[in-house]
């Protein structure tokens, strides 16, 4: 657009009368074309916006289980030129000249997402092109499926995701459940652990042609070996969406799915703590031997995983993105990732076992990961209450279902993780503190309910009762305190 307009009117004639006369330096710069402003001085408005949010982000008490503070190396490469660059295909395969750079900043997130996850390039290839999780999955049912294939995953009211093929009575809500035919699998009402043998069962009925082995809100392990004789059984693809999981899996704290899924889809900005983006693992080499003829079956992913993400379903892919991945796996590398990683259990434990001495009631009993679900049903409040009240005082929490619950908008429970804390260097006796924040920001939540009637009501006493945001004012002054004493990643001033 620039272009069109400037062209005629800076011809090379009227640039020397410009340069004669001494406007053409004046007249870039108030075009902004020198583009070398910093965005304090060229968009103000936004500039306070990102401070906002960093100060939000420091004094506060970040609980989100998918979140997490990225570093200021990674961010570099994020903000960077990267972002100019167009570079459609793949390495050697590009549909645009001048990637010779791209070509080696993308071998290199290849090559280290490899090593990340101890995979030998000889059995498993991987795409870092993917923008986020939900279109790396997209990507991966797009590659290995037919439209209205048949796949399995964890119900989202259970702990799935929408992308897993979520769908309710009466709407196919996640575009995975529209262009394919869904099944969900549950949880055991009484264990409140994934229910293997009910999904086998029904995989034996239903058939599905790839089961998804992954969730949101689940806080044990997940059994990989008997998902693989599920899918063996059925002759299905075993897909592993460790999204949320996969630092921990990087720094081999928790059970792998690499030893065996088809395919593994995760994001690289939760546990793994780099910026937003996706990434597809697809296996590579000899997948099975004929027991008729004896020969060799090998794998045929890496086409039909490349070919979804582009050219079916995305186009030039986020260099910028890329690189600054790269920069975060050179650091799930380090032996100090491993260490943060431990931390990261350690913390999520800690407040589970404080939760648990407050008499809360944590779903199937504790965690075996980064995160845990809160079931505040018995404690006579939901989620949602808990949730709004908790972001007054500064303490970032979401709502989530609970085994059971009907709403999704007024839940049962909320999720609490800790690895956005823990990159801010909590240790345990800090997540007790956090843990007695949160009871007391709960303790309010009961107190309002006590006096209102629906949520709207609920939400409008929490700033404008008197005496509730007396309360409110007092604990989020100390949770301010508290969180603004440690330190925080990435850049100092934004
Ligand atoms: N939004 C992410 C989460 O919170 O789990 C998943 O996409």
């Amino acid at each position: 657009m620039y272009h069109r307009l400037a062209r005629p009117l800076f011809s090379s004639s009227m640039k020397q009368c410009f340069s004669l006369i001494g406007l053409t330096k004046s007249w870039r710069t108030a075009a902004g074309w020198t583009g070398q402003q910093s965005l304090a001085e060229s968009d103000n408005e936004m500039w306070q916006l990102l401070k906002k949010e960093k100060d939000r982000q420091c004094r506060g008490l970040e609980l989100i289980a998918s979140e997490n503070f990225c570093s200021k190396a990674a961010l570099e490469a994020l903000g960077s030129c990267l972002n100019n660059k167009y570079s459609e295909g793949y390495v050697s395969r590009r549909y645009y000249g001048g990637t010779e750079v791209i070509d080696a900043v993308e071998s290199l997130c290849q090559q280290r997402a490899l090593e990340a996850f101890r995979l030998s390039p000889d059995t498993w290839g991987v795409n870092v092109q993917p923008y986020s999780g939900s279109p790396a999955n997209f990507a991966t049912y797009t590659g290995l499926l037919q439209p209205h294939d048949r796949i399995m995953g964890l119900d989202l009211p259970h702990g799935g995701h929408l992308t897993h093929g979520f769908m309710t009575d009466t709407k196919r809500v996640s575009a995975t459940s529209i262009f394919f035919e869904s099944m969900p699998y549950r949880l055991n009402p009484v264990t409140e652990l994934i229910d293997y043998d009910c999904l086998a069962e029904n995989a034996r009925l239903f058939r599905p042609r790839l089961i998804i082995a992954g969730a949101s809100a689940y806080a044990r392990f997940i059994d990989y070996a008997r998902m693989r004789q599920i899918c063996d059984e059925a002759k299905a693809y075993l897909m592993s969406d460790m999204a949320h999981i996969s630092g921990l899996v990087a720094a081999d704290v928790i059970p792998s799915p690499f030893d065996h899924s088809d395919v593994v889809t995760t994001t690289t900005h939760k546990t793994l703590r780099g910026a937003r983006a996706g990434l597809i693992f697809y296996r590579k080499g000899v997948r099975n031997v004929d027991m008729k003829t004896g020969k060799e079956v090998h794998y045929d992913l890496e086409e039909k995983i490349n070919g979804a993400v582009f050219p079916a379903l995305q186009g030039g892919p986020h260099n910028h993105a890329i690189a600054a991945v790269a920069v975060a796996l050179k650091q799930a590398i380090s032996p100090m990732f491993k260490e943060y990683q431990l931390q990261v259990l350690k913390n999520a434990k800690t407040m589970a076992t404080a939760l648990t001495k407050k008499g809360y009631n944590i779903v199937s009993g504790g965690t075996d990961n980064h995160l845990l679900l809160v079931n505040l049903r018995p404690k006579d409040i939901d989620g949602a209450r808990v949730q709004h009240a908790l972001q007054y005082v500064s303490i970032t929490t979401n709502k989530n279902t609970c085994p059971g619950d009907k709403s999704a908008q007024i839940p049962g429970g909320i999720r609490l993780g800790s690895p956005a804390l823990t990159s801010r260097q909590f240790k345990e006796k800090d997540f007790e503190r956090v843990v007695d924040f949160i009871d007391e920001g709960i303790q309010i939540a009961k107190d309002v309910k006590k006096k209102t009637g629906n949520l709207k009501e609920f939400q409008q006493n929490l700033f404008s009762d008197p005496e509730t945001k007396a309360s409110i004012t007092e604990l989020k002054a100390r949770v301010e305190t508290f969180a603004r004493s440690f330190p925080m990643p990435g850049f100092d001033d934004h």
